[in-house]
């Protein structure tokens, strides 16, 4: 039996008994946080990348006994997956739902519709009378390649944009240029149609804080969510990215929980898609940070995970060792951030407590489907 199918077969025995261990003493005894959300009817998961799954094994065995979902971190964007109009590359993506597949854990899609990561063809080839049939090729492509193995799909990311003054705060991109704001209900009718199981997901950044633009931008969130529904657009969720940073202001969990209540009320559910906590303002001091790191994401964590419709939580990587944030937000002093629940060495932070703590102390939200 290879190692990866003993595993696969652990991972039900552990699956049917969240507090036994499946592994050797050599590997970590205590339940991930996984186990932890389980028990509330949630999960937790994490973005893994290419290089990871391709050279990390170490890491990879954490986010094996941690998780209950990956995401790519890069693998189904464009630039990835479709580098010229007229090739298609899957191979990255493949490789991830290999590998979930050998663990059994659920893989959501991450993204249709961004406007990054996009290949160089891409802008130039819209136009008014292109973009319909090249966003549907694409979709159809993409999303029914992995019809009835991907659980969620991030329909379209970061769409909302209030300083281009385009009507319901939409972001001018080019896709927006190409097609106005019907770009977003063609994503979504041609996800629904190559996949009608995946859940359809609309993804967000910068709703975090009771800061005046994030507390416009809940509210713009909220009128785009309730337009497309009542214009029947299937949109199904709203993704929360939740790329927290310590050293902002602190949560306001009241008016949090209220923007998230205010999700659910439109009939919508919730997912905590790329959390992370930053602290390239914090002082050098590791105990200190991570003290901070963890009080601030249990705060965030506190006030969102109660509600209901919230179905779970990932953050945008596992480790310390990798993340987006040292080179997008690098520390002044050099230091590497501890933005996830492991440090560099794979141990478990007082974000992972935090995480698991968050988890533990809210009230069951009923089975979990997926
Ligand atoms: O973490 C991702 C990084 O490796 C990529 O270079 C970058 C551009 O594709 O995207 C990062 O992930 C982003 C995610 O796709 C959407 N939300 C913000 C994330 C951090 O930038």
């Amino acid at each position: 039996m290879t190692d990866i199918s003993r595993r696969a077969l652990l991972a039900g025995a552990a699956a049917a008994l969240p507090f036994a261990s499946a592994f050797g003493a050599e590997e970590p005894k205590a339940p991930g946080l996984n186990a932890h959300a389980k028990l509330k009817g949630m999960f937790y998961g994490a973005a893994v990348s290419g290089d990871a799954l391709a050279n990390d094994a170490a890491l990879m065995e954490h986010v094996f006994a941690e998780s209950g979902m990956v995401v790519s971190e890069n693998a189904f964007k464009w630039s990835d997956i479709h580098p010229e109009a007229e090739k298609y590359d899957f191979s990255g993506a493949d490789a991830l739902m290999k590998w979930a597949g050998a663990h059994r854990i659920p893989v959501r899609g991450h993204t249709l519709v961004w406007h990054e990561a996009n290949p160089a063809w891409l802008e130039p080839a819209l136009s008014k009378t292109t973009a319909e049939k090249i966003l549907r090729d694409h979709i159809k492509t993409v999303v029914g390649r992995y019809a009835g193995k991907l659980v969620h799909w991030d329909v379209v990311n970061e769409v909302i944009h209030e300083e281009d003054h385009k009507p319901l705060a939409l972001r001018d991109t080019p896709w927006f240029r190409a097609l106005g704001p019907a770009y977003i209900d063609i994503a979504f009718n041609a996800t629904a149609a190559a996949d009608p199981n995946a859940l359809r997901v609309i993804n967000e950044f910068g709703v975090d804080y009771g800061i005046d633009w994030q507390m416009r931008k809940r509210d713009q969130l909220l009128a785009l969510c309730a337009d497309l529904l009542h214009r029947k657009v299937p949109v199904q969720a709203v993704g929360l990215q939740a790329h927290l940073d310590a050293g902002e202001i602190a949560i306001d969990q009241k008016g949090l929980a209220r923007f998230v209540a205010d999700i659910a009320s439109l009939g919508l559910k919730i997912i905590v898609t790329e959390f992370d906590v930053r602290d390239q303002s914090l002082p050098a001091s590791v105990a200190a940070r991570d003290t901070a790191i963890a009080a601030h994401g249990r705060a965030w964590l506190d006030a969102v995970l109660p509600n209901p419709a919230v179905l779970g939580v990932l953050s945008w990587g596992l480790s310390d060792r990798a993340s987006w944030l040292n080179t997008k937000f690098p520390r002044p002093d050099g230091l590497s951030q501890r933005p996830l629940p492991l440090d560099a060495e794979l141990n478990r932070k007082k974000l992972w407590s935090a995480m698991a703590a968050s988890f533990d102390t809210v009230p069951p939200h009923g089975p979990q489907k997926s």
